[in-house]
């Protein structure tokens, strides 16, 4: 647990207090002006499409905007996490590898063609719980500094909710009061690290958000407890943006927002939709049964898909963080083809890798994963871009999709 000063709590219990008080604001705001904005709004004309979650992020900041994204065939951004070098632990053994700090794993994403970095709150300040919010801050700015001398940017910050003795049961919908507060608290100061390392994006993995024995909580009320803190963190920060991955299951058997639909639909629950998007992760998509391409669409229909991890799962067990393209080429094939096909990174978002090298990798290849899946990344996009739209489409009109199916295959094996 965080050691506290006094002046910290009074400064804590004031900052959430006043967040409390911009949540009710909000609400009451809405609740008058709503009904108003719905009467004067005119209808829809019939066959008109609509996203009434569409949202384009005008508040983007400019550093964060690639000017090129405009152009389809610009060049894609990467991002890589610490956590993706990593020891090669696993639940049934121990590590298979040496610890490594920050300026060696900095060096390596460089190195390998990566533009930023993103990181949970304890990869820029270890041990934060124990150290005073003077402190965090100077460390984070410390990071921030190695970051930028790498010539490198930071993507987003996430509070690692799930790893302290205080949420063993959740963070924000435990069942205890004092866990919901330490949650809080936590990703308030999240917000406080991304304002030191120059980043308003959050992603919210919410780990430990369900259930492991389903009539211990109710879903109802554990909604009514996200949408409470989620508001918290909106309030706090004006321009903060907060995307969250979804996830099935794992660690906890049974999640509450376990695929992007949830995340959108949540999103509209909260004080501030526009300020909610998603981050689809590859291998999540796979775990809830679903197809990754699809999952990613359907978020940037709307715009709000403002991360991707990519990375690769065979079937339907442990999370396994493959290299992109490992086990299903074809599905990877897809997925670039629908970033592609959408303008992704147009405002600035970046392709992630969320990937974990095999227990066998030694530590003079600990990166080899994240490399290669950059590299795979831009051989498919190669393919996608040498795709012959046109004869697809003329068998789209023939309906033979059978000659269709195997000219992907040819395409992507030739
Ligand atoms: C874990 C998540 C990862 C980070 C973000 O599976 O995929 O994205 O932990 O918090
Ligand atoms: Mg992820």
């Amino acid at each position: 647990m965080r050691r506290i000063h006094s002046s910290e709590l009074r400064w804590c219990a004031a900052r959430r207090l006043l967040s409390r008080l911009r949540s009710r604001l909000v609400e009451v705001v809405r609740d008058i002006v709503g009904p108003l904005v719905g009467a004067l709004r005119p209808e829809t004309p019939a066959g008109a499409r609509s996203f009434p979650i569409a949202f384009v992020p005008a508040e983007f900041p400019a550093h964060e905007r690639n000017s090129q994204m405009n152009d389809s065939r610009a060049k894609y951004r990467f991002s890589i996490g610490p956590w993706n070098i990593s020891e090669g632990r696993d639940p049934y053994g121990p590590d298979t590898r040496p610890t490594k700090d920050f300026a060696w794993k900095v060096e390596r994403f460089k190195a390998g063609g990566f533009d930023a970095v993103m990181f949970h709150d304890d990869d820029v300040v270890p041990e934060l719980d124990s150290k005073s919010s003077k402190a965090v801050l100077r460390e984070a700015r410390a990071v921030r500094k190695a970051v930028e001398d790498a010539g490198m940017a930071v993507e987003m910050v996430a509070p690692r909710l799930w790893f302290s003795p205080m949420t063993v049961d959740g963070g924000f919908t435990s069942n205890d009061p004092a866990a919901r507060r330490y949650a809080l608290d936590r990703s308030l100061q999240t917000i406080d690290i991304a304002d030191a390392l120059g980043t308003q994006l959050i992603v919210l993995w919410l780990a430990r958000e369900g259930t492991y024995v389903r009539e211990s909580k109710s879903y109802r009320r554990s909604l009514e407890l996200l949408v409470e803190a989620v508001d918290s963190l909106l309030a706090y920060h004006p321009k903060v943006r907060i995307a969250i991955e979804p996830k099935p299951n794992e660690p906890v058997d049974v999640a509450y927002l376990p695929t992007i639909g949830h995340v959108l639909a949540f999103a509209n629950m909260t004080s501030d939709p526009q300020r909610i998007g998603g981050v689809v992760e590859s291998a999540h998509c796979v775990l809830a049964g679903l197809e990754p391409a699809d999952e990613i669409e359907f978020a940037l229909t709307p715009r709000k898909l403002w991360s991707v991890h990519l990375n690769d799962q065979n079937g339907l067990k442990f999370d396994q963080d493959k290299p992109f393209g490992s086990v299903n080429l074809r599905s990877a094939f897809d997925q670039v083809r629908v970033l592609e096909r959408e303008g992704y990174g147009r405002d600035g978002e970046f392709v992630a890798f969320d990937v974990h090298s095999f227990r066998t990798t030694t530590i003079e290849k600990a990166f080899d994963h994240a490399v290669n899946s950059r590299r795979t990344f831009l051989r498919l996009l190669d393919k996608v871009r040498s795709f012959d739209e046109s004869a697809a489409q003329a068998l789209i009109e023939q309906r033979d999709y059978q000659a269709l199916d195997q000219m992907v295959i040819e395409h992507i094996l030739g």
